[in-house]
């Protein structure tokens, strides 16, 4: 049986004003292409919703978007934070918690990396180019992503998958300062910006580029859906 796979959503407007679960479709087709079943997570304050929810699916991804409130790694917001949703931040935080809970093999994406490493009480840088002590390769473009390559760490879960060094997209404007309890940095960009982390004893990856796009170009970012996949069948055939 094909693993099912949760995507969070995240939460924005349509054209009435009113407000809908969002995701681009890149998400879900990626999960296709490595041979899982998506299946997209809707926004809900629900707790015992949201455990059950978890329970449903083999394992689960958390997507980019918009920034995290800092208040959840005890900051003030700094100059060059962008739009938050306190909400949006409770219900995927607290589905990454019933993920750690139940040990589900997660991948975190962008913001989703972000959520990954603040619920394990990491912190973020809010702004790179304005909080990076030196001066930051361009990690987001106006119009287009970006790209640059990233150094791997030898002996990670990533290096098995692409060596020690790839080339990655970038559209974000944030990054990992204080990385959260039992991660490992696996990629680090020329300029020491943190691009990647795993779980030292759980199925959990998080990237900071978006792989779900560049699986549009071409297929160099299909192994990492894969073994995501596969870890989520593994965990099927132990339930
Ligand atoms: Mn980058």
């Amino acid at each position: 049986m094909k693993p099912l796979i949760g995507i969070a959503t995240n939460v924005d407007e349509n054209r009435l004003g009113m407000a809908i679960n969002s995701l681009p479709l890149t998400y879900s087709t990626a999960i296709e292409k490595a041979g899982g079943l998506p299946l997209v997570l809707p926004f809900s304050t629900d707790q015992a919703l949201l455990s059950l929810m978890v329970e449903k699916v083999d394992g689960l991804l958390f997507p980019g978007g918009i920034d995290l409130d800092p208040v959840w790694y005890n900051e003030e917001p700094a100059a060059g934070l962008e739009e938050v949703n306190r909400d949006l931040d409770i219900f995927q935080l607290a589905l990454f918690q019933n993920c750690l809970t139940q040990k589900k093999p997660v991948l975190g994406i962008c913001r989703g990396c972000q959520v990954i490493n603040t619920a394990l009480a990491g912190s973020l840088f809010q702004d790179i180019d304005r909080q990076w002590q030196s001066p930051p390769l361009q990690h987001r473009g106006t119009d287009h992503d970006t790209l640059h390559s990233v150094t791997i760490t030898p002996g990670s879960r990533l290096s098995l998958l692409f060596g020690s060094e790839i080339l990655v997209n970038s559209r974000h404007h944030q990054a990992i300062k204080i990385t959260g309890r039992d991660l490992r940095v696996t990629a680090v960009a020329p300029d020491g910006v943190i691009e990647a982390a795993e779980h030292n004893y759980l199925p959990i990856h998080l990237v900071q580029w978006h792989p779900e796009r560049m699986l549009v170009q071409n297929e160099v970012m299909l192994p990492l859906f894969r073994e995501f996949v596969e870890q989520c069948r593994k965990g099927q055939i132990r339930l």
